[in-house]
């Protein structure tokens, strides 16, 4: 695999090898599946530059998880034709998982997310996948195409039964019949708000290993603006790294993505926060493994 030649956080060298790296990040800019606003493509470039706003140290964990090696792969050439992209990224996130590697995919429109998820299948013979979004995105076809971004849950249902959908505030008649049929795991953001839902109950149900989709339409637009299908209402920032932090805690998490930003020249907030949200997330994936910052590093670094 190829390194990026800015990668993610730009970390010091020898951490972003990515021979040695266990988190690595792969910016996948496609957005031949959607529907509305444009600007999916452009994201992955514009997280690589907003990371290097973030800073290596969170203070939540007391540690700098780019120490346990966080390498990205450069930006591959991605086909117009739906089934050899979703070919392609399948064959990079095979690659990495082969490897054990945690793969951050960074999209990219949502249609990506089936690639992603069929060679989990590969890996994990059981396995959950918790998609954090607005929309349920089970059409089992929109606008003609079973490869739009509306119908990704549908996608990933023919590939495991095992879902958890949380944040869910904008969907068609259609699925909601068949959330009802199929006995579908679904939290809409009202339930969630007023605490309906027993999410504890919802994570214990799914496999001890889980695939976790992040649509950032999921937040509220204080928090991320510039994405294709807006819905107004979503998740607060600590809100959503709470969820996140306590999926990791009681999952076995074996990758992410982190699609649908669209990204606008004119809000550099909503990159930075996808981008700090990603270096948030490969920190709880490693939260176990890191070292806390002592006073001799912190007097070390200060000499040096
Ligand atoms: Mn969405």
């Amino acid at each position: 695999m190829t390194p990026h030649p800015t990668p993610f956080l730009m970390p010091p060298e020898d951490f972003c090898d990515l021979k040695r790296a266990q988190a690595v990040v792969v910016p996948f800019a496609y957005e031949g599946g959607v529907s509305y606003g444009l600007g999916a493509a452009g994201a992955p470039q514009a997280v690589l530059a907003a990371s290097r706003q973030v800073e290596y140290y969170d203070e939540v964990l007391d540690a700098e998880p780019y120490r346990v090696g966080l390498g990205t792969v450069a930006a591959p050439l991605i086909p117009d034709d739906p089934v050899q992209m979703l070919a392609l990224l399948e064959t990079l996130t095979d690659e990495l998982l082969a490897q054990s590697k945690f793969p951050v995919v960074v999209g990219g429109d949502h249609s990506i997310t089936s690639g992603f998820v069929q060679s989990v299948g590969r890996y994990c013979p059981e396995f959950g996948v918790i998609q954090l979004d607005a929309h349920a995105d089970l059409r089992d076809r929109y606008e003609g195409s079973p490869h739009s971004h509306a119908c990704v849950m549908a996608r990933i249902r023919e590939m495991t039964s095992h879902t958890l959908q949380i944040g869910i505030r904008s969907m068609a008649a259609e699925e909601a019949r068949r959330v009802k049929r199929d006995n579908i795991s679904l939290c809409t953001m009202r339930q969630w708000r007023l605490g309906q839902f027993d999410i504890c109950r919802a994570l214990a149900e799914l496999p001890p290993k889980v695939f976790i989709t992040l649509d950032v339409d999921v937040f509220d637009w204080s928090v991320v603006a510039s994405t294709g299908t807006p819905e107004p209402g979503g998740f607060g920032w600590q809100e959503m790294l709470d969820l996140l932090m306590a999926i990791f805690e009681t999952k076995q998490v074996v990758g992410v993505d982190v699609v649908e930003l669209a990204h606008q020249p004119h809000d550099i907030n909503s990159a930075y926060a996808v981008a700090k949200l990603i270096y948030k997330i490969i920190g709880f994936k490693f939260a176990g493994c890191l070292q806390k910052v002592s006073i001799s590093s912190l007097s070390a670094s200060a000499d040096s």
